[in-house]
């Protein structure tokens, strides 16, 4: 690694769990000190919402402190910085996770109780700021962790939505969204700068000028401006001082824009303009997997971006540099296409704000920006109508047309294949003519990337392979990995404690020592203290579902996991089948109850509000919920949890309780998936298909510690081109025809055989993703399961070896990949 790059110094490289900053005395006085200073409350007074600010700022202070030191000394080395360019960050609850990188969680609990304050209360009074969809986001707000944990001097950049993805509730069974106002208890984390807003141009025109040289330029006149204010959020890394910054931009109306207005009298308008500029950052696009294609959406991407590439564009010149040494200083990672409108506007910067010359800006440009793509379905990649992009952004729609020109005319010469340029065209012409954000995005950069090994390989064989014969150097792989600190340190403390003691506390920051548990796989009473810990996050979980859900779970059963967004590429309806022909042969006399394994099968899933068959499948879980959970016949044997509203607060305490992890997408279209990791880290098995990072647990955890089950990605393919006929497979399995059929009797539905018939008749004519073809090697394998827990030796020391041997996809370890492939790779 280049020296420059990291400021790891030999004391910051030691394993040291951090040391508290403050001593409890000092704690007390610091914290009553903010109660009645910036609360303006007495102990007696103060609410707990006071309380929770008050704690927020004690731990900021030694915080901020290092911060400081880190702003100073990345500065002063003047090396290379990442800049992490993501629309989304899904954060999770921050108290926890900044009282563990200070190390005074202890300090504050001995602190607090002498004023008889409960912290774990206080912590658990945060609302998560839930700035994410789902795996994206999260994956964002591991890698800033990772980054500060490894010294490296990074930014994140992003947007600060007012409201996050939306808090899901239940009424009848059916999803309803509700706003999630994450704010409401202030954003005590957050420090913002109005006075460093700058303004961010949309619209208008484009002119032809002369610049400073007497050159003939182009120059954009914005018809209208927004103002965007830095809100910093602070990112600490764990068992070092480095603390690095995540600049999320919040919309705020500009003054000058409605003077004019607020002149002329017109003051309603004024006020509409004003709402209507500062809701680019208002809400959180709660669309998975699928663009919308909204205007609002296209202005939240140009807005964010802008305002981050010109953020660390003047400050890398103010401090000397040269325009042709930026790539030496920078280099913008772009977290799938939600960002890919820095490329041209780092152009027009450089060739219109600076007057470089085109080739040069060209040049910087595409050495600067690299690109992960996070998704294989087609209908998940970004393109922008061009009409409407050159309404918004008359200027960089001009620059992409000249990029592609340069880069077809590139083609033409080197391949003299016609049907190669269309196909790599920047544009799309049919259906209608696009800007194809996934071709801009790889043209511009210098590597593009996938998030697995097998997802990077189809990307290359499939999505972009143009792409790829044109530039083989060009691709790379970098498999996701996770946090630990956030999903086994502070989420599973028990198991955290047990690792401390076999292998001593260097785990957290090198997670590859989990090696070291291998041995202890057959040490009987280390497998006891294992499954101790396992049957405690499982009464955890079961004390926190009946305190906000009402649901209530056996605390002797299997706990079988599924928790993700709803898609229907995920097959959160092959798990429902499971469950549903197990009922029906309970109830067809084929088999008996008392021979089901004790299990709860637990899901947690958002749908995108405008999809209609996830939720739809939303609704037929909770009624397949609601008959089987008290249905006689199943001796309580089998019951379907589905807390509403999964999000990181749940996940952290359900993941540890888990014993089977359902990862069961169809093969070939889950570009990575990250619960996995987080599933298999904290000792849950897991059943899935060869997809996405599955192959990679799979091949390291061995096949005898992992429930392998259904078609290849070559399988599946062959199948679709055999032409898929689902009935086919309905017809000949009886045991899926009997669930499907007493899905479609009604019998989870009153008797209303028409409530779930579009799902019931999309399995049998449709299917898109193989469902019914990989039934019957799903039951299958669940039966092995069974028979496998039911050796609770055999399944603890599996479990224990899931731990020992997953320890790769620590994030940190993505991050060294980033580092050696991508960012600093010569
Ligand atoms: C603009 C609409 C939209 C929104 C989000 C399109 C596409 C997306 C993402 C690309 C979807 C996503 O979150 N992808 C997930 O990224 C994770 C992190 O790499 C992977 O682990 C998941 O497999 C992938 O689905």
């Amino acid at each position: 690694m280049d020296a420059r790059t990291s400021t790891v110094s030999p004391e910051a490289a030691q394993d040291h769990e951090p040391s508290p900053a403050l001593d409890a005395t000092e704690f007390v006085r610091v914290f009553t000190n903010e109660l009645q200073y910036t609360r303006g409350v007495t102990l007696p007074q103060a609410s707990n919402q006071d309380k929770y600010i008050a704690l927020v700022r004690t731990v900021l202070r030694p915080l901020i402190d290092r911060w400081q030191a880190t702003q100073a000394r990345q500065a002063e080395q003047n090396g290379k910085t990442v800049a992490y360019l993501s629309a989304e960050y899904l954060l999770g609850p921050q108290t926890g996770n900044a009282l563990l990188s200070t190390g005074l969680e202890d300090t504050a609990r001995e602190a607090l109780s002498t004023l008889d304050i409960d912290l774990d209360e206080l912590i658990a009074h945060e609302i998560e700021p839930g700035l994410g969809n789902g795996g994206l986001g999260r994956l964002a707000a591991c890698f800033i962790d990772s980054l500060a944990t490894k010294d490296i001097s990074a930014i994140g950049y992003g947007i600060r939505y007012n409201y996050g993805i939306f808090r899901q509730t239940f009424v009848n069974g059916h999803q309803v969204e509700q706003p999630d106002t994450w704010m409401s208890h202030g954003t005590p984390w957050e420090i913002t700068h109005p006075e460093l807003a700058q303004p961010i141009g949309f619209a208008g025109r484009v002119e032809d000028t002369i610049n400073s040289a007497g050159q003939p330029a182009r120059k954009w006149v914005p018809g209208w401006y927004v103002q965007a204010v830095p809100c910093n959020y602070l990112v600490p890394g764990y068992g070092t001082d480095t603390v690095n910054t995540l600049r999320l931009w919040s919309a705020r109306a500009a003054d000058e824009f409605n003077l004019h207005i607020f002149n002329s009298g017109d003051f309603e308008n004024a006020v509409r303009a004003r709402t209507y500029a500062e809701n680019i950052s208002n809400v959180l696009y709660p669309e998975d997997s699928t663009p919308q294609g909204k205007e609002l959406r296209l202005q939240q991407q140009y807005f964010f971006v802008a305002a981050s590439i010109r953020d660390l564009v003047a400050r890398t010149l103010e401090r000397g540099v040269s325009y042709a040494d930026l790539p030496q200083h920078i280099t913008f990672q772009l977290n799938d296409t939600h960002p890919v409108v820095g490329i041209p506007e780092l152009m027009r910067l450089l060739v219109d704000d600076h007057e470089l010359e085109w080739d040069d800006a060209w040049s910087i440009t595409r050495e600067i920006f690299n690109y992960t793509c996070h998704t294989l379905l087609p209908e998940a990649l970004e393109v922008w109508p061009v009409d409407l992009f050159g309404r918004l952004l008359p200027r960089h729609l001009e620059i992409i047309y000249r990029i592609n020109e340069e880069f077809l005319n590139e083609v033409r010469l080197n391949t003299g294949n016609e049907l190669l340029v269309r196909q790599m065209s920047i544009i799309q012409e049919q259906p209608f003519r696009a800007v194809r954000m996934a071709h801009l995005a790889t043209v511009g950069s210098r590597r593009v990337n996938g998030v697995a090994a097998l997802h990077s390989q189809l990307l290359k064989d499939n999505v972009l392979k143009d792409f790829s014969a044109y530039w083989p150097d060009k691709f790379t792989n970098v498999t996701n990995g996770v946090t630990p600190r956030r999903f086994v340190r502070l989420s599973n403390p028990e198991l955290s404690d047990l690792l401390n003691d076999a292998i001593g506390t260097g785990w957290v920051r090198d997670l590859s020592q989990l090696s070291q548990l291998e041995p202890l796989a057959d040490d009987s009473g280390f497998l006891e203290q294992f499954a101790l810990v396992k049957a405690h996050n499982k009464s955890r979980i079961a004390a926190v579902l009946a305190a906000r859900d009402g649901i209530e779970l056996p605390s002797d059963a299997i706990y079988d996991v599924m928790v993700k967004r709803l898609h229907e590429y995920k097959r959160q309806s092959l798990k429902l089948l499971h469950v549903v022909s197990l009922y029906a042969r309970v109830l067809a006399g084929t088999l008996n109850a008392e021979d089901i394994e004790p299990r709860v099968v637990v899901f947690g899933a958002k749908a995108a509000p405008g999809y209609r068959m996830a939720k739809e499948t939303i609704a037929l879980i909770n009624a397949v919920a609601a008959r089987i959970n008290n249905a006689p016949e199943l001796q309580g044997r089998l019951k379907i949890a589905f807390p509403a509203n999964y999000n990181v607060t749940l996940a952290e305490k359900l993941i540890p309780a888990a014993d089977l992890s359902e990862q069961i997408s169809l093969a070939g279209k889950e570009a990575s998936g990250t619960g996995n990791m987080k599933f298999a880290l904290n000792g849950a098995l897991t059943v899935g298909t060869l997809d996405g990072a599955n192959v990679e647990i799979h091949e390291l955890v061995g096949d005898e510690n992992f429930f392998l089950f259904g078609m290849t990605e070559p399988d599946a393919e062959s199948l679709a081109q055999a032409g898929y006929v689902p009935s086919k497979f309905y017809e000949k399995d009886a045991d899926l025809k009997l669930a499907i059929d007493l899905i479609a009797s009604g019998a989870f539905s009153n008797g209303d055989r028409s409530a779930f018939e579009s799902i019931v008749s999309d399995w049998l004519w449709h299917d898109r993703f193989m469902a019914l073809a990989d039934f019957r090697s799903y039951l299958d394998i669940q039966t092995k399961v069974e028979e496998k827990y039911r050796d609770k030796a055999a399944w603890n020391r599996s479990a224990v070896l899931n731990v020992a041997r997953t320890g790769f996809f620590s994030s940190d370890r993505s991050i060294q990949d980033y580092l050696d492939r991508i960012w600093m790779e010569k």
